[in-house]
């Protein structure tokens, strides 16, 4: 039996945090045992806030690496760069004509990042939409992701119900997945928000490639609540509380086990430990990072390999979606 279907995608930024890898990479590593899994690298999304073309290079590549490095194993899985399929694009702009201007005016990532630019371009705008052709050309399943972009799939639903309504059955209607626990790891300098690459501070995040002196700085200097215990409480203690479900998805032991054995002891103790627990998980990540570094070519040539198989199954799509629609 064919097994169901996951796609997911990452910006390629300069840096990636335990935010994104707990809350969706290491969902889709785990999830390569039951589902035939795609992972994207999306450019096309990430040149919709101004990029310095050597960067936006450099850190695809980087990306690259840093997904194998992770565990995405490109025997398995497809990995891919966006652009290196031009049906997104392509589908993304049938379903521009065919998405309300109401539904992206109400998107709060949009806001945000608006809000944080100089000047707001058209593809910003319009970036969900791209995203729910990224996912609709593959008739996926499953798309695990943060919580953060539970908005975004709702569009992707909701298009790919419009436009099967009016044309016919032809996209299959994806399911987002969002852990509880992981899917929003909030901010160390600020446990209200997310934890996030753009934050004003590296001091928000801890980087998959830190050095294990910098965990360890990050840690110490992790905001923490008033009172003493470590205790999970996410209305009183949201940063404990924060760190509390890191440790707990970086060590597999539930956050009551981790209470019990820091009852009694000091933020400082229990932060010591997280610090040790972290490094001892991304230090073989680092490694492996390293080792591909020193091979340029065979990462472009999975990446080769990766578009082509995707191009596969997204033409099909594609042409399907264009022939429903009326396309000579
Ligand atoms: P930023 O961190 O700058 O807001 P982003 O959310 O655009 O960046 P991406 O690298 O595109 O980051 O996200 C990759 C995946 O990581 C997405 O599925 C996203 O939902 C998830 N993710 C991002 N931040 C967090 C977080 N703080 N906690 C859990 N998941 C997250
Ligand atoms: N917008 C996502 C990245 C992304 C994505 C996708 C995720 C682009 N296309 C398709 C899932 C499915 C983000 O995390 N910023």
């Amino acid at each position: 039996m064919q097994k169901p279907i996951l796609l997911s995608g990452v910006a390629p930024s300069g840096v990636m945090h335990i935010g994104n890898y707990l809350g969706a990479i290491s969902q889709w590593v785990a999830m390569q045992e039951t589902h035939s899994v795609s992972v994207m690298i999306a450019d096309l999304h990430a040149i919709t806030v101004p990029q310095e073309p050597a960067a936006l290079r450099e850190n695809t590549l980087r990306m690259a690496r840093l997904l194998i490095a992770c565990g995405i194993n490109p025997e398995q899985s497809i990995l891919f760069v966006q652009s290196h399929v031009p049906a997104h694009a392509e589908l993304a702009w049938i379903l521009n004509t065919m998405t309300p201007l109401g539904e992206l005016e109400r998107m709060t990532q949009f806001k945000d990042k608006r809000d944080r630019q100089s000047d707001t371009y058209a593809g910003l705008f319009n970036y969900p939409v791209l995203m729910a052709a990224d996912i609709l050309l593959y008739q996926t399943d499953a798309v695990p992701v943060g919580e953060d972009q539970k908005q975004h799939i709702e569009l992707a639903r909701s298009l790919a119900k419009r436009f099967n309504n009016r044309f016919g059955e032809t996209f299959k209607i994806p399911e987002g997945i969002i852990l509880k626990d992981t899917g929003r790891i909030m901010g160390l300098d600020d446990p209200i928000k997310k934890m996030s690459k753009s934050a004003a501070s590296a001091n928000n995040y801890i980087a998959l490639l830190d050095e294990p002196d910098e965990i360890r700085r990050k840690i110490k200097i992790a905001v923490t609540d008033s009172g003493a215990d470590v205790a999970y409480d996410e209305e009183q203690k949201p940063a404990i509380s924060n760190l509390l479900r890191i440790f707990s998805a970086f060590s597999g032991s539930p956050v009551a086990d981790i209470e019990n054995r820091y009852r009694g002891k000091t933020y400082s103790t229990f932060k010591d430990d997280l610090a040790e627990c972290v490094i001892e998980k991304l230090t073989p990540l680092r490694a492996r990072y390293r080792e591909l570094s020193a091979d340029k070519e065979s990462v472009l040539a999975i990446l080769r390999a990766g578009a082509a198989r995707a191009r596969a199954s997204a033409e099909k799509t594609l042409r399907t979606a264009q022939e429903k629609i009326g396309f000579l």
